[in-house]
């Protein structure tokens, strides 16, 4: 049994992996996060307080951190700015967060010896052409696109520097695009799922052919656990689901599912430096550590995701504004 400090634990991808390690092992959790507009302490609704702590303040605050280190075991790291829409429109929040808090919480794991695990994503190494046969692996030279994707490669990279340098006991993990309950409305799904309970149509940029690689936030969970159990240190392993499909697929399914034709959508203005397509492989992952994705069929993944909005708007509905007038005002 260990002690877990998990950094954006109020996130989406972070409260997954709380309630996780909570039902399925063990540990007990302390979370530290910064409550952002991306923070909901209602997604960690429901958790025995006998193992679980929450703590609010910033990665980068170096005194608060280095506290919490002396007290724990391990440290899964997710918290980030994590949207890029938003790095495209104000950078400096994914610079602050991204790199210079990822530098302080390694700082502290240096000197306090601390096991680290760093949570990263697909978008590090940049985009592939839609009939490329090769996927991305562990191999693949990092050309991260966009402010966002560019911070998290610098993470990844501060995190790998210390590991050589410093013998950091760490270890990363690159994650394809999470789907599942608790994504906030900003995000692609939860954001055409909710235009369609609010009688509005999906919002596809550009001509809606750009390919994700779809996990649900679940299997992602389960990866982690697994990587911070029997992970080597000084190793990055990849986790993806085999779940590519085009933006354009996703929303004809949600407007299906939801009684709409499929071709009630909107084109709208195109991201800036939109990235083409991600898609994972993931057979270290599978056969050095013995993981494998459970929710292997993404339209039931997605039916219990859809439900899931529409039974609990109090959880999204106030941000659902403030993030529609913020798209409004690019033209998407
Ligand atoms: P999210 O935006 O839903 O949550 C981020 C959390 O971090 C929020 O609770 C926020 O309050 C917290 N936070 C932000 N800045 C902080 C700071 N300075 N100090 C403390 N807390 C802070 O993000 P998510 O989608 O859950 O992503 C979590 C992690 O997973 C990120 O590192 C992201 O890069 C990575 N990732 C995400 C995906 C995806 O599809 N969403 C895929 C691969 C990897
Ligand atoms: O309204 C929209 N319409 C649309 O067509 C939005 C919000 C998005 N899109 C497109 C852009 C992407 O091709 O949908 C795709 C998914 O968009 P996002 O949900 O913004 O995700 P993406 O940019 O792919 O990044 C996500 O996956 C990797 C996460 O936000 C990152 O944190 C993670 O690293």
């Amino acid at each position: 049994m260990s002690r877990l400090l998990v950094t954006g634990g109020a996130g989406f991808i972070g409260s997954n992996f709380v309630h996780h390690v909570l039902g399925n092992t063990g540990h007990s959790v302390t979370v530290l996060d910064k409550l952002t507009y991306a923070g909901n302490l209602h997604s960690l609704d429901g958790l025995d307080p006998a193992r679980f702590t929450f703590v609010q303040g910033d990665i980068a605050d170096a005194e608060l951190v280095d506290g919490l280190f002396a007290d724990h075991d391990a440290v899964v790291h997710y918290a980030a700015e994590s949207h890029n829409d938003n790095s495209l429109n104000d950078p400096r929040p994914f610079l602050d967060t991204n790199i210079i808090g990822t530098y302080t919480l390694l700082e502290a794991a240096r000197k306090h010896g601390t096991r680290f695990h760093h949570i990263s994503t697909d978008e590090v190494y940049g985009d592939l052409e839609l009939d490329d046969p090769e996927r991305f692996t562990e191999n693949t030279p990092y050309n991260p696109s966009s402010p966002y994707s560019s911070t998290k490669a610098g993470s990844d990279l501060l995190v790998r520097a210390w590991v050589r340098s410093f013998g950091v006991q760490a270890t990363i993990t690159n994650c394809s695009n999470n789907y599942g309950p608790y994504q906030h409305v900003e995000k692609f799904i939860p954001r055409q799922i909710t235009n369609v309970l609010r009688g509005e149509r999906p919002k596809l940029y550009g001509k809606g052919e750009n390919v994700r690689d779809w996990i649900h936030a679940d299997d992602h969970s389960a990866a982690v656990l697994t990587v911070l159990d029997k992970g080597v240190i000084g190793e990055t392993y990849l986790i993806g689901a085999d779940g590519e499909k085009t933006n354009k697929d996703v929303v004809e399914e949600i407007l299906e599912y939801l009684g709409q034709p499929r071709d009630a959508y909107d084109l709208v203005t195109d991201r800036a430096g939109h990235d083409l397509r991600y898609a994972i492989d993931s057979t270290k992952l599978r056969t050095e550590l013995g993981w494998a994705p459970r929710f292997s069929d993404f339209s039931a993944g997605l039916a219990n995701t859809i439900d899931w909005y529409r039974e609990n708007e109090a959880w999204w509905a106030p941000s659902k504004a403030g993030v529609e007038e913020f798209y409004a005002a690019k033209g998407q």
